[in-house]
């Protein structure tokens, strides 16, 4: 392969609606920042580009619940996450934002030359329009019955009770959540992608000529295009977002995945005239830095974009990172469950490298993975303290104590001093390689590996009692180490800058450059070195176990926060309700339906006919253990068919707040079919 003569780096711009977290920081920065710094060490020409992503729905709706505008809720956001970048070290070149005005400018280009271009569909069609706060009405914004499982409180585009993907019309009774009315369908027009025009190009660019794609990128990738594609709408009805720019499209603007990647395009032509250089000369290298969530935007969608556009070069690859949970759970942003950039720098100050040693060393590269914070405590204790501490601080104490802070000569080697000398240029290799197919843990542990063999060689060679009688032999050893030290500041720089910032002060040395490393004289006799600092500190159990405290203690908070009590629903009148036919009866039998989660294939006895019931219970309950329940059934509800099924008929729950589900049983001996009213 060509060696490019440059490289864009991008980082998923993160939404300018909450703080960032450890799982922000493990699937998508650390890695970005890693790969950055790798390649500017190695001299190459590259910049990194992030910024916030201001717009979108949720944006709108979290600033009409605090009551504040939009834009109050992207500037206090975009400050606070930018500064949480800074102070972990994430190096951007530009940290941008797309309520800029350049970006505006840029993304309305962008739409008007594939428009002028006749590239977009124009389409209209009914949606739905609260007629009392005079808008449309996104997805998120409607709630209602899902069809599927009942569930009252549904939201447009996915009911989050049997997890199946909803259009905002399968819902049954919807209501706005802006003003709680009924909304009336509106016809409204919008402009879509073709997406379906670019499915063969794209089959062949990702499923043949990028074979070398991580493989969760790369089968979901080939999962979407195997389902085929369709046209998607670019354009929103809303007041919050880059305006629509053709004539007549006033109350529409662009939807935020469409100019969210723009705005990687936009925050280069902020940060350099020279811009074009890194967009569109086959030359650059362009890598997209990302969570699993994201994979299809920014393989399928921006892409094809880009393509239609015609003059920017395409994505070389998208290593998209899977999930960090904490501590077993899910991180949730709303349930409080995260560990804040900006609350770990004051409980840890000045060890944000600890944090990114466990991050990158645990990272959710191939599957989800989990942070805990004994982990955290033990990944510090025996890797960062134990080795690597431990070992450099070894290397300077004897340099300081045996000769003065001066690099001793390489008098003489063994066998095993070569032996020694030779690994530091394998283990160099094996990180680069590592690195340069993004694999950071295997990287992150081939770097460490470095320091453990320094560790060995000074526990094998033992200085300390070698300088009783054999001085000359103490003067290689020291400077085998000390050369291992200085490899050390190269191999590690990607990973720890903060640490190793401090340990060339310490050595009395400049950065050296990547391609140096494996040298085995990068510090030469005399050269002067400093006293040794404090790299790493041991974490004790105290204060694990009190980060551990501060999670259980949210768990309660939120175990014990009082529910809203779902409003009662709008009066029926009694027919309405007498045309519900409720049996008692009895589970017969109960099988998952294969290749779903949530469904359960039930056959009932309900005292008139043996029938099939879809539920959506299967997270609840395993099926043997059902058989033989006494349950209540509606059972002239209209056949559905659910995954190729015919449900006849919906099984009565109770839901509780935490959304467990119970059986509506009766509680004396029922004959099946007995009615309910
Ligand atoms: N803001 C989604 C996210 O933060 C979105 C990424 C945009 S990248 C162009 O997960
Ligand atoms: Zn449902």
């Amino acid at each position: 392969m060509k060696k490019p003569d440059r490289h864009l780096i991008t980082s998923a711009l993160p939404y300018a609606n909450g703080p960032i977290h450890i799982g922000h920081l493990a699937g998508v920065y650390v890695p970005s920042d890693i790969y950055t710094r790798y390649l500017r060490i190695k001299g190459e020409d590259v910049i990194s580009i992030c910024g916030s992503d201001e717009h979108g729905v949720p944006i709108t709706l979290k600033a009409r619940k605090e009551g504040v505008t939009p834009q109050e809720i992207v500037d206090y956001y975009h400050a606070l996450n930018k500064k949480s970048f800074e102070d972990f070290g994430i190096e951007f070149d530009i940290y941008s934002r797309t309520s800029n005005k350049i970006h505006y400018e840029t993304a309305s280009e962008f739409f008007s030359t594939l428009y002028n271009r006749g590239e977009f569909i124009e389409k209209s069609s009914e949606q739905y329009y609260d007629t009392e706060a005079e808008c449309f009405l996104a997805d998120r914004y409607i709630i209602g019955t899902c069809p599927h499982c009942g569930h009252n409180a549904a939201y447009g585009d996915q009911c989050e009770n049997c997890g199946t993907s909803l259009s905002p019309t399968d819902l049954i009774k919807p209501r706005s959540t802006v003003s709680g009315t009924k909304p009336v369908m509106k016809e409204t027009k919008h402009w879509y992608l073709p997406l379906d025009k670019y499915q063969g190009w794209l089959r062949k660019w990702i499923l043949e000529d990028h074979k070398e794609w991580k493989t969760n990128v790369y089968g979901q990738c080939k999962s979407w295009l195997d389902h085929g594609l369709q046209p998607r709408a670019v354009s929103r009805d809303l007041d919050w977002g880059v305006p629509v720019p053709v004539s007549g499209a006033e109350g529409k603007v662009l939807y935020v995945w469409f100019d969210a990647p723009i705005g990687y395009i936009s925050a280069t032509r902020e940060l350099t005239d020279d811009w074009e250089k890194y967009w569109k000369d086959p030359g650059t290298r362009m890598i997209h830095f990302i969570g699993k969530d994201n994979i299809v935007f920014h393989c399928i969608i921006f892409p094809a974009m880009l393509k239609a556009e015609g003059s920017y070069i395409l994505p070389d690859n998208v290593p998209a990172n899977e999930f960090l949970n904490l501590e077993n759970d899910k991180i949730s942003t709303s349930r409080n469950w995260a560990v804040w950039l900006h609350e770990y720098l004051e409980e840890f100050p000045g060890e944000q490298d600890v944090l990114r040693y466990t991050l990158c060393a645990s990272a959710p590269e191939t599957k989800d993975n989990d942070f805990t914070w004994k982990e955290f405590q033990a990944r510090n204790n025996n890797e960062l303290v134990a080795i690597l501490g431990n070992f450099v601080n070894r290397t300077l104490i004897l340099t300081g104590n045996y000769f003065d802070g001066e690099v001793p000569p390489l008098s003489g080697t063994d066998e095993y001093d070569r032996e020694v000398l030779a690994e530091i240029g394998v283990l160099k290799d094996k990180v680069a390689s590592a690195l340069d197919a993004f694999r950071f843990r295997e990287a992150l542990k081939e770097a460490m590996n470095l320091a453990r063999l320094g560790n060995k060689y000074l526990a094998d060679t033992e200085p300390w009692i070698v300088i009783k009688n054999d001085r000359e032999k103490v003067k290689t050893i020291l400077n085998i180490a000390l050369q291992i030290t200085a490899n050390l500041t190269i191999i590690l720089d990607p990973f720890l800058p903060f640490s190793v910032k401090k340990l060339r002060e310490c050595l009395n040395i400049n950065v050296i450059q990547w391609d140096n490393a494996g040298r085995d004289d990068l510090l030469s006799p005399g050269h002067k070195i400093n006293k040794p600092g404090l790299l790493f500190r041991k974490i004790e159990d105290e204060e694990v176990e009190k980060q551990v405290n501060k999670l259980m203690e949210t768990k309660k908070q939120n175990e014990e926060a009082p529910k809203e009590a779902e409003p009662v629903k709008e009066n029926i009148a009694f027919d309405d309700f007498t045309k519900m036919d409720i049996r008692t009866a009895t589970i017969i039998d109960a099988t998952r339906v294969p290749k779903t989660k949530k469904l359960l294939e039930l056959t009932l006895d309900t005292g008139i006919d043996r029938r099939t019931v879809v539920a959506g219970i299967a997270e609840y309950f395993d099926p043997s253990t059902i058989k033989g329940k006494k349950i209540t059934v509606l059972v002239n509800l209209e056949p559905r068919k659910i995954k190729g099924i015919i449900s006849q008929g919906m099984i009565l729950m109770a839901e509780e707040d935490d959304g467990n589900l119970v059986f509506i049983s009766p509680t004396d001996e029922t004959k099946n079919g007995s009615r309910i009213r």
